[in-house]
C-alpha cells in the first residue's frame, strides 16, 4: 500500500506534468515531421540543381502503357529520365541498341544522356506497342 500510493500519483500527474507530455509528444511529431520532410524533398532538390545547373534534364513517364510524351525534342547533352508511374513493368530499349533499361517496377527510373543529334526510337520490350521518340537536335 505505501508503495501504490506514490505510483497512483505519478501516473494521474499533475495538470503541469499533463502539458509537459503534451508538448513532448508535439515536439516528437514535429521532429518526424521534418525528418519526412527531409527525407521527401530530397530528391526534388537534387532534381533542382540539376535544372539549373550546366546539364539539360527531361523527363518521361510510363503511365497507362504508354510513355508520355511519346515524342520528345531536346538538345544535346540532354539527360532524358523515365520513370515508371504505375505498378505495370516497363522497360526502356533503344531500337538501334543504343541504351536499355532493366524492367522497372513502379516509380523506378532509367535516365541517358543523349550528346548525340539524331533521333531514337524506342519501345518496352515487355509490351512492343509501347514505343517513343527522342529526337536530339541543336535548339537551332
Ligand atoms: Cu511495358
Amino acid at each position: 500500500m505505501t508503495v501504490r500510493n506514490p505510483m497512483h500519483i505519478a501516473t494521474n500527474s499533475t495538470p503541469s506534468s499533463k502539458v509537459g507530455s503534451k508538448i513532448q509528444n508535439a515536439l516528437h511529431a514535429l521532429r518526424l515531421t521534418i525528418l519526412f520532410t527531409t527525407l521527401t524533398s530530397a530528391p526534388c532538390l537534387a532534381e533542382e540543381s540539376n535544372k539549373i545547373g550546366p546539364g539539360l534534364v527531361a523527363t518521361v513517364s510510363m503511365d497507362h502503357n504508354t510513355f508520355i510524351p511519346g515524342e520528345i525534342t531536346v538538345a544535346p547533352g540532354t539527360t532524358v529520365t523515365w520513370v515508371n508511374r504505375e505498378t505495370m513493368p516497363h522497360t526502356v530499349v533503344d531500337t538501334n541498341k543504343g541504351f536499355r533499361s532493366k524492367t522497372l517496377a513502379k516509380d523506378a527510373s532509367f535516365s541517358f544522356t543523349f550528346a548525340i543529334a539524331g533521333e531514337y526510337g524506342y519501345l518496352c520490350s515487355i509490351h512492343p506497342n509501347m514505343k517513343g521518340k527522342v529526337i536530339v537536335k541543336p535548339a537551332s
